[in-house]
């Protein structure tokens, strides 16, 4: 008990201290947080000159919806087979077992296709099981698979994953969209048959002139087996074998050819010589395919004009513009900022958008229509424009510059 004063009096001055250094922190961290727009920190700046800048290379599949037209256990129990493949490339049919989606461990819903890919514990999206038709003739029976991104991006590659245990289709072509869904346009197919099944020469070689024309291969065939093998999994890299890719930056034909806001892939299911042979007689194959993975690596696409994409106000994922550009992939200038055309930044050139002439400008908060060298200050006397920054900017900094 005697003590206890001294212990008081020092908590007090401890709290009092505390106190002091968490205010001092805190403005410091205020101060840092108005003036990051034009300090070295910000990655489209370099000082305050303005540089290209691009958010991070991801997968950005990853927790995205997918829309499966077909899913084992969604309209009940639901028996489905194992694919066995048995020496010399045949398939064959093994213990079976039951999909339902009421019940947890017999679920195998679209979202394990972009959920969290642990090799210690693979979670597949399984198709109902399929009737394919042991004819050449017969009408394809379709699996698609519909990759939201919910913005654009400019992709590096899309790779599916096959669980094992399961058909791994002959035929697979992967579109993509970049108006959300209203239009589609090829993006690769893979099949044994390119020219039957998709109209186009197995392995073509794409020029200057056809840089936006996908290609189909045969190649997911010689990974190790039948179709897909042992390791299962198709890769298809955007910009390979393409002549413009090393000159991406000027480019605007392959800009064009990564950009997506959806990306669907579609198996057509059409039986090999060696599903014919093993099944004479029996008419029909059911199967089921079963995916572990679908995965698109690429940036958030901005255009050069911002390091990160982030949700806005309205939950949409939109860029953070910088250099006076604004839109969700900040593809056009900000308002009253057109004294220049827009342009995508380079590598050499940031293409900031500028102010227009400085006596049409409303004054800004210190009263001085100063703008010119400044991409930030105008910002609180002009409309918002699809923003999505939401901390404030200060003019600090600009009077000095
Ligand atoms: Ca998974």
């Amino acid at each position: 008990m005697k003590s206890r004063p001294t212990w008081t009096l020092g908590f007090i001055l401890g709290v009092i201290l505390l106190r002091l250094r968490g205010t001092l922190a805190g403005n410091e961290m205020y101060a840092k947080m108005f003036s990051s727009q034009q300090h070295p920190s910000d990655p489209c700046y370099d000082e305050d000159r303005p540089r290209r800048c691009i958010p991070d290379f991801v997968n950005a599949a990853f927790g995205a919806a997918v829309e499966a037209s077909s899913t084992c256990g969604n309209s009940g129990r639901t028996k489905y087979c194992d694919v066995i493949e048995q020496p010399g490339g045949s398939t064959g049919i093994g213990p079976c077992h039951i999909c339902d989606d009421s019940t947890p461990r017999r679920r195998f819903p679209a979202s394990y296709l972009t959920d969290l890919n642990n090799p210690s514990n693979v979670t597949c999206w399984r198709s109902e099981p399929l009737v394919t038709s042991q004819s050449f003739s017969a009408p394809p029976d379709n699996v698609t698979l519909t990759l939201s991104l919910g913005k654009k991006y400019e992709l590096t590659y899309v790779s599916l994953q096959f669980c094992p245990k399961a058909a791994k289709p002959d035929s697979i072509a992967i579109y993509k969209s970049m108006d959300y869904g209203k239009t589609w346009q090829p993006f690769q197919f893979y099949s044994s048959q390119c020219r039957r099944v998709y109209g186009r020469p197995n392995r073509a070689t794409i020029t200057k002139a056809n840089e936006q024309e996908a290609r189909c291969t045969d190649s997911h065939r010689y990974t190790g087996g039948d179709s897909l093998g042992p390791v299962g999994r198709i890769a298809f890299s955007t910009l390979e074998g393409r002549p413009s890719a090393s000159d991406f930056d000027n480019s605007p034909v392959l800009q064009d050819w990564v950009t997506a806001t959806d990306v669907p892939a579609v198996t057509v299911s059409t039986p090999t010589t060696s599903t014919l042979a093993s099944n004479l007689g029996t008419g029909t194959l059911a199967h089921h395919y079963a995916v572990s993975d679908f995965a698109v690596g690429g940036r958030c696409k901005c255009n050069g004009h911002a390091a990160r994409c982030i949700p806005g106000k309205d939950g949409e994922l939109a860029c953070e513009c910088r250099h006076n550009t604004a839109g969700r992939d900040c593809e056009m200038c900000r308002p009253f900022h057109f004294d220049r055309p827009w342009a995508r930044a380079t590598a050499r050139d940031a293409n900031e958008c500028k102010a227009v002439a400085k006596q049409k400008l409303p004054l800004n908060f210190l009263g001085q229509p100063k703008l010119a060298n400044s991409s930030l200050v105008a910002t609180t006397n002009m409309p918002q424009v699809a923003e999505t920054v939401a901390s404030p900017k200060l003019p600090t900094n600009s009077s000095s510059t």
